[in-house]
C-alpha cells in the first residue's frame, strides 16, 4: 500500500480531573479499542507559563484564567496519537466540549464534570496538532 497522506498525529491529554479520579487506564483502553495507536506517552506537571502558552488561542477568553488554573491543579497525561484520521477520530472519540453535549459512549460524556473539567483535550486541526505534538514531544520521542 502506497503511504497514506491521511495518516496523522494528534494530541491528547487527560487532564487533572481523569488523573486524579484514577480514569487513565479506562480512557487508555477506549483510545486502543478504537484502533488508534499510543505514539509517545507521559505524565507531568504543567507550569503556569506552560499552560499559558499552550492554550495561547484563548487568552482573550474570559474562561482563560480559570482554565490555566485548573490545567495546573494536578499531574496531567499527555500522548501523541497516531492513525488514519487521527485528528477527527480522536475529537469523535473524545465528543463535544460540554460533557452534558457530547454523545453517548464518548469519552466526555462519560467521565467529563463540566464544561471546563471535560476529562481530555484533543487538537482541532492539521496545524494544531502539528503545533501541539511538538510542544510535548521531541523527535527523539516520536521514532519509538
Ligand atoms: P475543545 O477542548 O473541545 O477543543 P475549546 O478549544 O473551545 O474546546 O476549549 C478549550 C478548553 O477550554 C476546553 N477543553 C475546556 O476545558 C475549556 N472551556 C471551553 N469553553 C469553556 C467555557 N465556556 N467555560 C469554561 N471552560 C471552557
Amino acid at each position: 500500500m502506497a503511504a497514506s497522506s491521511a495518516m496523522e498525529q494528534t494530541l491528547a491529554i487527560l487532564k487533572p480531573d481523569s488523573v486524579r479520579r484514577n480514569l487513565i487506564g479506562k480512557i487508555l483502553a477506549q483510545i486502543e479499542e478504537s484502533g488508534l495507536q499510543i505514539r509517545a506517552l507521559k505524565r507531568l506537571t504543567l507550569t503556569r507559563k506552560q499552560a499559558e502558552a499552550f492554550y495561547e488561542v484563548h487568552k482573550e477568553r474570559p474562561f482563560f484564567g480559570s482554565l490555566c488554573d485548573y490545567m495546573t491543579s494536578g499531574p496531567v497525561v499527555v500522548m501523541a496519537l497516531e492513525g488514519e484520521r487521527a485528528i477527527e477520530r480522536w475529537r469523535e472519540l473524545m465528543g463535544a466540549t460540554d460533557p452534558a453535549k457530547a454523545a453517548e459512549g464518548t469519552i466526555r460524556r462519560k467521565f467529563g464534570q463540566n464544561i471546563e473539567q471535560n476529562a481530555v483535550h484533543g487538537s482541532d486541526a492539521k496545524e494544531t496538532a502539528a503545533r501541539e505534538v511538538a510542544f510535548f514531544f521531541s523527535a527523539l520521542e516520536l521514532a519509538g
